[in-house]
C-alpha cells in the first residue's frame, strides 16, 4: 500500500513555468479530468490518494514531485529552482511531517524533485537549470547517512532528468538519449524511447505497475516487447505545462 500525495490543478495554471515547450493554450476543464484519471491510476495501481486543495497562488502547484524528495527513511523538502515555485513547499511538508522526519534544501541550494531519480541506494540529480551544484551537495549530505550515494547526472535540452531517464522495471531504464549520455547506464538495461517521441522517458513507477502516457505508441511497442505492460494514461494537457507522470504525485509507503 501507497500513499500517492496529488493536489488539485491551480486555476492559475495558464500562466505556469515553461522552458522547453511553447504555450498553448489550456483547456482547464479536460486537463482537470486528465487529473482525476490520473488519480484513478493511482488508486487502481493501489495508492490511496492524499488530495491537497489547489493553491490559486502558485501556477505549477499541481507537479507536487518537485517540492520534496520521498524516501523510506527521511523526506526532503526541496527549495525549487524556479522562485515562483518556492512557496508550494509548506503545504506538502505539513503533510509529510505525519509520514516522515524531514529535512530541508536551504538557500542559496536549489533543487527540483524533478532532478532526482532513486534507484535502490543510488540517488541520480539531474545538473539542471533548476538544481544547482549547491542543491545536489546538500542533498548528499542528507542522505549519505542513511547509505545513499548521491551522483550529478550532466543532461541537456530538456528541464528534469526525469524528462531524460525513468525506471520502469528493476534494472530497467528508459532513455531519451538526446537528452542525457546513455553510456553512463551500462550496468542497466535500457530502452530507448522512439526518436519520433522525444517526450516519452518520463513514466511513474507505483509499485510493481508502470503509469504511462497513452500517445508514445512507438515506445509503448518498445516496452511492449520488453514485457512491460503500462497502465495508460493522457495527462496531454499538464503536458502543455510541461509536466508528465512522475510530477504529479508523490508517492510514500
Ligand atoms: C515547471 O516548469 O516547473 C512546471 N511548469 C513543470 C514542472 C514539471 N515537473 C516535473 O516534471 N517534475
Amino acid at each position: 500500500m501507497f500513499y500517492a500525495i496529488t493536489r488539485q490543478i491551480s486555476p492559475a495554471m495558464a500562466r505556469c513555468e515553461l522552458t522547453h515547450v511553447d504555450r498553448a493554450p489550456i483547456d482547464m476543464e479536460l486537463a482537470a479530468q486528465q487529473h482525476h484519471q490520473y488519480q484513478q491510476a493511482l488508486r487502481a495501481l493501489g495508492c490511496e490518494n492524499i488530495l491537497l486543495t489547489s493553491e490559486p497562488d502558485f501556477p505549477d502547484s499541481v507537479f507536487v514531485e518537485d517540492v520534496a524528495v520521498v524516501l523510506d527513511e527521511i523526506a526532503v523538502i526541496t527549495r525549487p529552482g524556479a522562485e515562483s515555485r518556492r512557496g508550494e513547499s509548506a503545504t506538502v511538508a505539513a503533510v509529510l511531517a505525519k509520514h516522515r522526519t524531514l529535512a530541508y534544501i536551504t538557500a542559496p541550494a536549489t533543487l527540483d524533485g524533478g532532478d532526482v531519480l532513486r534507484l535502490g541506494r543510488r540517488i541520480l540529480v539531474g545538473q539542471s537549470g533548476r538544481s544547482n551544484t549547491a542543491g545536489i551537495e546538500q542533498l548528499r549530505e542528507l542522505l549519505q547517512p542513511y547509505g545513499y550515494s548521491v551522483q550529478a547526472m550532466p543532461i541537456h535540452g530538456c528541464l528534469h532528468l526525469k524528462s531524460a531517464v525513468t525506471e520502469v522495471a528493476d534494472g530497467v531504464l528508459l532513455v531519451q538519449p538526446e537528452w542525457i549520455d546513455a553510456s553512463q547506464f551500462a550496468q542497466y538495461t535500457i530502452i530507448l524511447v522512439d526518436p519520433a517521441e522525444p517526450h516519452a522517458a518520463n513514466a511513474l513507477r507505483v509499485g510493481s505497475g508502470l503509469i504511462y502516457p497513452s500517445y508514445f505508441p512507438r515506445t509503448l511497442a518498445r516496452l511492449h516487447d520488453s514485457g512491460i505492460v503500462p497502465l495508460l494514461v493522457d495527462v496531454a494537457e499538464l503536458q502543455k505545462a510541461e509536466g508528465a507522470v512522475t510530477c504529479c504525485s508523490l508517492l510514500l509507503n
